[in-house]
């Protein structure tokens, strides 16, 4: 660290050098990010309440009553009539506590859980961390977890299944209905990563597209992840977790004595009061409205992009449910190589061998166009 410190201009105009080199959503490069452009309403409630740390609860009753408020916004879109939940640091730790909610709950001493390979990595650090057994099970054509499969891999050692709703990869959706009959019929914990999903799905449905079904209205879910920080256009960190009901609440509970509260949830300590408030403020600001027109705008760009690719000759892997483009050319892995060349950053999934395209609500009709033009030159 320097003797003396800088002036504040100095710090300013040091601090956007360092902004410059960053990649920027509105230059409408970034085609490889879950993460968007916060709404202006999240990134002035994040200001407001930077200092605001809900791991000390007692001292800041007005975050704690707008963590309130953000979780059962995102219940009530959810159908979790009698949910609780929290605001957390993003979806690797609301799957975090969901498996330890899980494995704590079940009890048993060697616990397996059941990961379709549509699941998400941070279920491998959660495996690692919580000593849990991952037991993967297949896809099926569309790249969906196997029900057939989940079904046999089951045990005494099942603390869980888990479900995703919005794969990272391709935005394919597990066929949460069937695997929740079977959560159901065995006793299993079935949770559902939505940490993409959870935000695009439930307006999907209210826009006429086709939506699985993948929430609480489901007997067998437990609990869902939910991003504020992906479609939720929140700032940076917002996870989401909802539980189904407080049963699991005792499962997830750590003493802190000497705080203000005598208990908290979350594995994060000292927690963003500042990341609550903004998701809180992009709920409040959009309503039900402003995200059906955001994932218009995301879909209406998915289907023109997925049918421009197919006429160029590239395959596209499946129909999205979701705002995420996945196709093929003769060399996927050179193509993505040859677009960062050009500025371009788009995803190369090496388990699939394909190009990974996310359509976010910084990208427009232009962008597009613009991706599509590269595209013809280097196919
Ligand atoms: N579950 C799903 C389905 C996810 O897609 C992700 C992240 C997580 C869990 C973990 O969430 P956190 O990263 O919030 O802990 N999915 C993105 C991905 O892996 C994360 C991301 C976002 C990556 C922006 C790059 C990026 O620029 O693709």
């Amino acid at each position: 660290m320097r003797a003396k410190g800088l002036s504040r201009a100095e710090v300013l105009a040091r601090l956007k050098q360092a902004h410059e080199k960053d990649e920027k959503y509105a230059d409408g490069k970034i085609f490889c990010s879950m993460c968007t452009t916060p709404h202006p309403a999240a990134k002035e409630a994040h200001e407001l309440f930077c200092d605001a740390n809900l791991g000390d609860p007692g001292l800041f009753s007005g975050s704690v009553q707008l963590e309130k408020e953000a979780v059962s916004s995102l219940a009530e879109l959810l159908h979790g009539k009698s949910s609780f939940g929290f605001i957390v640091s993003g979806g690797t730790e609301a799957n975090l506590l969901a498996m330890l909610a899980a494995r704590n709950h079940a009890g048993v001493k060697e616990p397996e859980v059941i990961l379709p390979e549509s699941a998400h990595f941070s279920f491998n650090k959660i495996c690692s961390l919580l000593k849990l057994k991952p037991v993967p099970a297949h896809l099926d054509e569309a790249f969906r977890g196997s029900p057939s499969h989940v079904k046999q891999l089951i045990n005494k050692n099942t603390v869980a299944i888990v479900a995703t709703a919005g794969s990272a990869e391709l935005g394919a959706v597990d066929p949460i209905d069937r695997l929740s009959q079977i959560a159901v019929k065995h006793g299993v914990y079935l949770h559902v990563d939505a940490a993409f999903g959870g935000l695009v799905l439930p307006f999907l449905k209210e826009l006429g597209y086709v939506a699985p079904e993948f929430d609480f209205q489901l007997e067998g879910v437990q609990s869902v992840t939910v991003d504020p920080h992906k479609m939720g256009m929140s700032t940076i960190p917002a996870g989401g977790i909802l539980f189904r009901d407080s049963t699991y609440l005792e499962c997830i509970k750590t003493q802190t004595p000497y705080l203000t509260e005598d208990s908290q949830y979350t594995f994060v300590g000292t927690r963003s009061g500042a990341s609550v408030a903004a998701a809180w403020a992009v709920f409040e600001s959009l309503g039900r409205e402003g995200f059906q027109k955001t994932v218009h705008h995301c879909m209406e760009l998915t289907t023109f992009l997925s049918s421009k690719l197919e006429a160029l000759g590239f395959e596209v892997l499946l129909r999205p449910t979701l705002n995420i483009v996945a196709f093929r050319s003769a060399n996927s892995k050179l193509l993505t190589d040859k677009l960062r060349v050009r500025g371009w950053f788009v995803s190369y999934v090496p388990r699939l061998d394909c190009v990974r395209i996310v359509l976010m609500p910084h990208s427009t009709r232009q962008h597009v166009e613009a991706l599509l033009e590269c595209l013809k030159e280097l196919r």
